[in-house]
């Protein structure tokens, strides 16, 4: 098994979510495009309710990109929501979920108006698992914002409002979805993207399981980044003799070596790669 996970408190930590959940009115869930279907939480339905809420598929810059097309008609299919994908590092679609959450508010506002009150600006905030890029984005949409407008009532720490624009406000801190891995799986693929705390998997089994999985996908992928040559699927041994890394005595490296696989992998080095495939229809 490689990794050990221990759930810890994921009551409390799904209460917290719902309290920061309760102060807005449009959520925007932000996913790895390299892996949509385990960065998802599948209980964030049941904390929002009828709330309208966003997918964001965050780091298309570093996936396939045409799984991400195909990732972004399959979420818009299965969850009925808009789905927008962006890069954070590059900020170029920052404005598309600025003008989307501020249609997807739309309705709460009118509903306030038609109860006689005055309206107020839509309120959002940004949830997602742990390196999903959810500060990235926040910090992109707060330099697109003109005013900071200070704490309100109702919020415990020190959570922040900014106002984005006349339109919208959003809360500067992010709701952290606790991390369920209740599959191996998916406790891998999240340790991969370094979602999960070092402490809790061994990288060298993540690594080959890296490795294997970007051979089956992409295999030219690894031959070229590596300059291997790639006859038959190649272990971390073999990376660690291309890349020379070696202990005293001409041993091999191998646990730098897992540490750079898993690196080049994460900064998007080896290549544009999704590592999930899009479920098959059941019947
Ligand atoms: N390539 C790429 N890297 C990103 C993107 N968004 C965030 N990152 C990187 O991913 C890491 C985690 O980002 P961060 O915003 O701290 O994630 P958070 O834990 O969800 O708040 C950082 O090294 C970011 O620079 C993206 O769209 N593309
Ligand atoms: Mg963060």
């Amino acid at each position: 098994m490689a990794i050990n996970w221990y759930p810890g408190h994921i009551a409390k930590a799904e209460r917290k979510l719902k309290e920061q959940i309760n102060l807005v009115d449009v959520v925007l869930q932000v996913l790895d495009a390299r892996l949509p279907l385990s960065s998802m939480y599948d209980n964030l339905d049941n904390l929002i309710g009828q709330k309208p809420c966003l997918i964001i598929l965050n780091k298309s810059d570093v996936a396939d990109p045409d799984m991400n097309a195909k990732w972004t008609k399959y979420m818009e299919e299965r969850t009925g929501k808009k789905v927008i994908m962006t890069s954070a590092t590059s900020g170029k679609d920052i404005s598309h979920i600025i003008k989307e959450a501020i249609e997807a508010g739309r309705t709460e506002i009118e509903k306030l108006i038609a109860k006689g009150r005055l309206p107020r600006p839509i309120r959002v905030m940004v949830v997602g698992m742990p390196n999903v890029g959810k500060s990235s984005i926040i910090n992109k949409l707060i330099k697109c914002a003109k005013v900071k407008v200070g704490a309100k009532a109702g919020i415990t720490r020190a959570a922040q409002w900014v106002r984005i624009n006349p339109k919208l406000e959003l809360l500067d801190t992010p709701g952290i979805i606790p991390m369920k891995l209740d599959t191996q799986e998916r406790a891998v693929r999240l340790a991969i993207v370094n979602s999960v705390g070092e402490s809790a998997y061994d990288k060298i089994e993540v690594a080959k399981i890296l490795v294997s999985i970007i051979y089956e996908k992409y295999p030219k992928y690894l031959c070229s980044y590596y300059r291997l040559e790639c006859q038959q699927e190649p272990n971390l041994e073999d990376i660690a003799i291309s890349r020379k890394l070696l202990l005293a005595g001409e041993k091999l490296d191998i646990d730098r070596c897992a540490s750079m696989v898993l690196t080049d992998f994460r900064q998007g080095r080896t290549g544009r790669i999704t590592l999930e495939e899009i479920p098959q229809v059941q019947n």
